[in-house]
């Protein structure tokens, strides 16, 4: 069995998170196994604003232990970390056990805000995981903050944005354009390798709430990578399976809807 795991917070609604990522995992037939870095909740009498509890140091480095050391794992990512503690111990586990096969995505904001949550933290991501990482998953909001530019709009500013990111040490950059960029009928997003720009195009699929499809395609992504995928076949293998993720998504309630990590199962993905 193919052994994989998240460093992520939990959301408790199921959408997103190191929900997610397990049940992305599941779908691609490997072993999942968490470290939970916060736990996010949603407030239902009020208008599911979001909480976020952070675990504490010791409970994260336990849990760290018991994965990397106690088990081993052929690829890992992370998301959500919400601390300082977590940010330095994800850098320590990734480094300490040689995990090549590592995608962190750089989760910055939750669907919905525009802010980013902690601009340190940020920059605590940026200097000390970039460097390990095998690819890299920002959002536009989240280049712009990786890169210190300004406003991504456009096809030309993502690839300035890749090339800033991939000075700073990441092996791989997959700038995710989503619904943000000029031409909204297309998904379209861009992987620079260091030497190369690949741009890769998927019909846009319009749903009304989504939630939890960046820590989905990261964990697509790190799936193919633990399944012995180049990026590059991991990446587009991970666009089909979000695609129809979201061709499936359904309301929870008036608030939020995920995708479905099953959905491929009425289709072909893997044909
Ligand atoms: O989608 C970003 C995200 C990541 N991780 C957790 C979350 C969210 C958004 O709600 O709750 C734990």
């Amino acid at each position: 069995m193919i052994k994989i795991a998240t460093i992520a917070g939990s959301d408790a609604s199921g959408g997103a998170g190191l929900e997610a990522d397990l049940k992305t995992f599941e779908e691609y037939g490997l072993y999942g196994m968490t470290a939970v870095t916060v736990i996010a909740t949603m407030d239902p009498d009020n208008n599911w604003a979001h909480g976020v509890f952070p675990i504490d140091e010791q409970t994260l480095k336990a849990q760290l232990e018991t994965i990397f050391k106690g088990v081993g794992v052929s690829a890992a990512k992370s998301g959500m970390l919400g601390t300082f503690h977590a940010v330095e111990l994800t850098r320590e586990y990734i480094s300490a056990y040689s995990i090549k096969n590592y995608v962190l995505d750089p989760v910055m904001i939750c669907k919905g805000n525009d802010e980013a949550l902690n601009p340190e933290l940020n920059q605590a991501i940026a200097e000390k995981l970039l460097p390990l990482a095998k690819v890299v998953t920002p959002n536009l909001f989240e280049a712009a903050q990786l890169s210190g530019m300004e406003e991504i709009a456009s096809v030309e500013r993502m690839k300035e944005a890749a090339k800033i990111i991939a000075g700073r040490g990441a092996a791989n950059v997959f700038i995710k354009g989503g619904s943000k960029l000029p031409n909204p009928t297309e998904a379209l997003d861009l992987l620079y390798d260091g030497t190369h720009f690949e741009l890769i195009k998927r019909p846009f699929i319009k749903t009304t709430w989504t939630h939890g499809a960046g820590c989905t395609v990261a964990a697509a992504i790190t799936s193919g990578l633990a399944r012995g995928l180049s990026v590059y076949d991991a990446i587009v293998l991970a666009k089909k399976f979000i695609s129809q993720n979201l061709e499936g998504s359904f309301p929870l309630n008036s608030w939020v809807g995920p995708g479905n990590p099953t959905n491929w199962r009425k289709n072909t993905l893997f044909t």
